[in-house]
């Protein structure tokens, strides 16, 4: 397999952000697919790990539409939360994925645990897991992080989800006030692809 150049891949997200995201970083030479050409749900993501979830997708899509699938489960862990939302990053959007709401909870969640956290450095990572898989077959599974802290509030309005209130290390400015080309040079999807390049 990682000899063979890979011509066609669908993007197993519903997501459009990370889907953009994704076609960013992929070779030019590859024929992408997305969910969107085809009528599906997602699947049900019961795994205990990044990396178990973004499996449960990479297979479960493409037994669906017979074709090589890429899939991302990725998430926000911050420390002061025990590591929450984490895998549960999407589910903090509510059912209408309103990001909005996700981070009202994130701010209500550290007023409750330290009255005094905006004077604090608040560590926190996103995590990004993908994998490859052929039908009911692991092809790849690989996992990457981005370090930083969060911002006291929100900023930007660029990206998707939690990037307005995520400074990565080393910077001052929130992923939701970059271009997303400098996003995207630095982030735990980019990490991961540099894992995942072997195998394209
Ligand atoms: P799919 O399962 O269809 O891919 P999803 O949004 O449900 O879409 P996840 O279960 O992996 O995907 O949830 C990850 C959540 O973490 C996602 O909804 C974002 O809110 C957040 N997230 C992941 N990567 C992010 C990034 O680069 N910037 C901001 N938020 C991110």
């Amino acid at each position: 397999m990682s000899k063979q150049k890979i011509e066609k891949l669908l993007i197993g997200t519903k997501n459009k952000g990370k889907l953009q995201e994704i076609k960013n970083l992929l070779p030019k030479y590859i024929e992408i697919h997305s969910t969107s050409e085809f009528d599906l749900k997602s699947p049900v993501e019961n795994g205990k790990t990044f990396k178990e979830n973004s499996l449960i997708k990479s297979k479960y899509f493409s037994k669906k539409t017979g074709l090589l699938c890429l899939a991302d489960d990725s998430g926000l862990e911050i420390d002061l939360l025990n590591k929450n939302p984490g895998i549960y990053s999407a589910r903090w959007g509510g059912k209408k994925g309103d990001f909005n709401k996700a981070i009202k909870r994130v701010y209500r969640e550290l007023n409750k645990k330290n009255k005094n956290w905006k004077h604090k450095k608040i560590r926190a990572r996103f995590i990004c897991a993908l994998s490859i898989s052929y039908l009911d077959k692991k092809i790849a599974c690989v996992q990457s992080k981005v370090e930083g802290i969060i911002s006291n509030k929100p900023k930007g309005k660029n990206g998707f989800g939690y990037d307005p209130i995520f400074i990565p290390k080393n910077r001052k400015k929130t992923f939701g006030e970059m271009r997303p080309e400098v996003k995207y040079k630095i982030d735990h999807r980019h990490f991961a692809f540099k894992k995942l390049r072997k195998f394209l």
